[in-house]
């Protein structure tokens, strides 16, 4: 394997290539390479040029689903039972983490990967999927006791979804019973402080350490974005 690896990663995904990219990622893990290194130097970053590409008009909407459908695969197979096995640690230990993406939004690669890593730190992670309601958020959190509620949202035109869900806990009185803690490329500190969230995380390393610190110290923000 070459020292290019992440780049090779980055170049199959462009190409569409959804076999070349298995390859590549199959490489790197037999190589010693970890999942996280490799979701952090090639996939995410590899994510973000798709989208500056979709944005410059070069990428279609057929583009981004093709990508966005190799790269779930090579998750699915690959880096989640990798990341798992690398971070194995005694499940429930840290809490219970209710996560899903808010209704009308389908984008789960993100939020997938924090799932995981949640996991992987020793959190009981239930993940609720894509387009999830907020009538569902609150009866799972209800169900499950969870001490926090994870939104994901990456359109601008669902994130209001995340100030939904906490207008809806404040109405029926749950609002004080569970963290809330939100993320997606669309949101931001600020948002969340406008909405009154506990939490926000830029990426999944970074939800992981927000995650404990809004158990331990109550509203925490990750200002350094
Ligand atoms: C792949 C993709 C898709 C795939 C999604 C596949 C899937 N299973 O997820 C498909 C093709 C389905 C898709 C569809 C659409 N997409 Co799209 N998509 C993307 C793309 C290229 C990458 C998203 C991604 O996976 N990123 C990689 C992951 C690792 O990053 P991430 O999601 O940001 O997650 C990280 C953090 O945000 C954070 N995080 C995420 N969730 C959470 C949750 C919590 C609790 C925490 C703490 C942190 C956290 O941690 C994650 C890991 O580090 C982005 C562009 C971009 N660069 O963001 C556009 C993008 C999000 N899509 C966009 C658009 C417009 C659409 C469509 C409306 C297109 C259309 N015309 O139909 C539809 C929407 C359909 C719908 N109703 O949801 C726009 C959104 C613009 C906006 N601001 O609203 C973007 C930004 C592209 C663009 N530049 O215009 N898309």
């Amino acid at each position: 394997m070459s020292n290019n690896w992440d780049n090779e990663i980055i170049e199959a995904m462009m190409s569409l290539d959804e076999d070349s990219l298995i390859n590549k990622v199959e490489s790197a893990l037999s190589h010693g390479i970890s999942a996280l290194e490799i979701l952090r130097k090639a996939v995410t970053k590899g994510m973000q040029i798709v989208g500056e590409k979709y944005e410059t008009g070069e990428f279609f909407l057929m583009h981004l689903m093709v990508i966005g459908e190799a790269v779930k695969n090579v998750m699915d197979k690959l880096l989640l039972p990798a990341l798992k096995k690398e971070g194995i640690k005694e499940s429930n230990s840290e809490g219970t983490v209710i996560i899903g993406t808010v209704e009308g939004d389908i984008h789960d690669i993100g939020k997938n990967i924090v799932a995981s890593m949640l996991l992987t730190a020793g959190f009981k992670v239930i993940d609720l999927g894509k387009d999830v309601s907020c009538e569902l958020f609150i009866q799972k959190a209800v169900e499950n006791n969870a001490d926090i509620i994870g939104v994901s949202a990456l359109l601008s035109t669902t994130m209001i979804g995340q100030k939904k869900l906490i207008e809806e806990l404040k109405k029926r009185n749950l609002r004080d019973r569970f963290k809330i803690l939100i993320g997606g490329a669309p949101t931001s500190p600020a948002w969340a402080e406008e909405i009154g969230a506990d939490g926000y995380a830029k990426d999944a390393v970074e939800a992981v350490k927000v995650a404990k610190l809004i158990l331990k110290n109550g509203e925490i923000f990750e200002k350094k974005v």
